[in-house]
């Protein structure tokens, strides 16, 4: 970390400072009343959950969590039925400020998240990054804010630290040179690295490398996705051979912490020569290589050893309906936990390949615009998976620098739409998460998030309207 220049020093400063008050009122309420914790569903608001729920724990703190997948007025309304003196947000909430100063009137509330704000802060303890000159997006995570607040509450909490990459790595945090981090997060990170519970590697960044068979390994990365080989086990046994790396000894599949530097370097030569070979540019493969985090914690053959995976796993819990269960793992449970989130990623694995094949082989699922693609996954897509949809559709690549939208109808029958930009539309002024905010509500839904991913949920019988609305304030911005 560079030495900070003298209004950066000032902005960490404040940063500690407001740390610190937030801390004070949480230990104060937490004393005499019950606390709620409402936490984001994703791998990032599950690390942030966790981190603080490991903290209230400690203080003690008699706690009731709840994981919620958005904010709008009638989640708010059963969050105050619930008996308790504190709300604590974390991973969620910025974006919200008025709806939840306004039905959350009668209590303290605390909201620790990264999220573009919106909105007045009322009574609320509004503990946002953005707001002290960092920038959420790219330099710290919900669960990073939660870190902070929780080395405010007690500094032995400094043991919570990989719980933070976890989260930032949830969040595709990783964008500094090599996949590292910046700013905030990196500072994170030394935390961690002092304090001897992760260790930093250069290597190849493939999906479970050191849990999984290296074809495997290959087939299953998709960040970068790497058209022909993502998904493909066989394509990428032939590539093994061609390049002349044995995928077994005696009876054991090998890793692809087992190879040689040398077995690396001809797999890479190899992929880069297979995506030039499909008119793509070979520096997408350079993604490959960079940064691996371990938690040196955990069981090395474990997905929870690779921070990477680890979030995966959360994410994919989040994503199917076992929120809880990631909270478990988050706060330290292994064994039956560990088990059990094994297989729901893997029907997590087997829902989102099953969308990826509907979307691939039903030409009314999608529709193509100058500079989006819209996936209508009404009746298809679970409103759950929409952002892991999305996601995935945008880092394909299939179909070129577009904003991704998924849409798709919620079980309360609402629409909801989740977008996903790409680096360089985020570059040329693209901000979907200020787009959604501000489109959302004259469509009397809710919307908000980041410049390069972003949600609403909005009544179905908008959802043309909005589409179109969104489609050409895109066109408005890039054209
Ligand atoms: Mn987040």
């Amino acid at each position: 970390m560079q030495p900070p220049s003298a209004s950066g020093e000032r902005k960490y400063l404040e940063l500690r400072d407001q740390a610190t008050r937030t801390a004070s009122l949480i230990k104060e309420k937490a004393r005499d009343d019950i606390v709620l914790l409402a936490t984001h569903f994703d791998a990032d608001g599950i690390s942030a959950g966790s981190i603080m729920l490991s903290a209230l724990n400690r203080l003690p703190a008699l706690t009731h969590l709840r994981v919620i997948d958005r904010i709008d007025e009638k989640i708010l309304e059963d969050i105050e039925q619930i008996q308790s003196g504190l709300v604590i947000f974390t991973d969620i909430g910025s974006g919200y400020l008025d709806i939840i100063s306004k039905i959350l009137r009668n209590r303290d509330i605390v909201i620790a998240d990264h999220h573009q704000p919106l909105g007045d802060p009322v009574g609320v303890h509004h503990f946002n990054t953005h707001i002290l000159g960092f920038n959420g997006s790219e330099e710290i995570s919900g669960a990073g804010t939660a870190y902070l607040l929780a080395k405010a509450l007690d500094s032995r909490n400094a043991d919570l630290s990989p719980m933070a990459i976890v989260g930032a790595l949830g969040d595709q945090q990783d964008k500094a040179a090599k996949r590292g981090f910046k700013g905030l997060n990196s500072e994170i990170l030394k935390d961690a690295v002092d304090s001897r519970l992760i260790e930093v590697k250069q290597d190849l960044i493939f999906f479970g490398r050191q849990t999984r068979p290296v074809h495997r390994a290959i087939a299953s990365t998709t960040d970068p996705f790497l058209p022909g080989l993502s998904g493909e086990e066989d394509r990428c046994l032939a590539l093994l051979d061609a390049a002349s790396v044995p995928t077994k000894i005696e009876d054991r599949w090998r890793t692809i912490s087992d190879l040689s530097l040398d077995e690396k370097q001809r797999i890479v030569e190899k992929i880069v020569a297979h995506i030039i070979s499909l008119n793509l540019k070979g520096e997408i493969v350079m993604d490959l290589i960079g940064s691996v985090y371990s938690l040196l914690r955990e069981d090395p053959g474990t997905s929870l050893r690779d921070a990477r995976e680890f979030a995966t796993l959360l994410n994919a819990c989040g994503r199917m309906n076992r929120a809880a269960l990631g909270i478990a793992i988050g706060v330290g449970d292994r064994g039956d936990s560990y088990k059990a989130a094994q297989e729901v990623y893997a029907q997590y694995k087997t829902t989102l390949s099953k969308y990826m094949n509907w979307i691939a082989t039903s030409p009314n699922a999608m529709r193509r615009g100058r500079h989006v693609v819209i996936v209508n996954g009404n009746g298809v897509i679970d409103e759950n998976m929409t952002g892991a949809v999305s996601s995935l559709v945008s880092s394909s690549n299939l179909f070129g620098d577009k904003v991704t939208i998924v849409t798709t109808v919620t079980a309360s029958g609402d629409a909801k739409v989740s977008t996903r930009a790409t680096e360089r539309l985020v570059e040329k002024g693209v901000n979907l998460g200020k787009t959604l905010q501000s489109l959302a509500p004259r469509h009397s839904g809710v919307g908000g998030g980041h410049a390069i991913a972003a949600g609403a949920t909005i009544p179905k019988i908008e959802l043309e309207r909005f589409l179109t609305e969104l489609e050409s304030s895109i066109e408005g911005l890039l054209d």
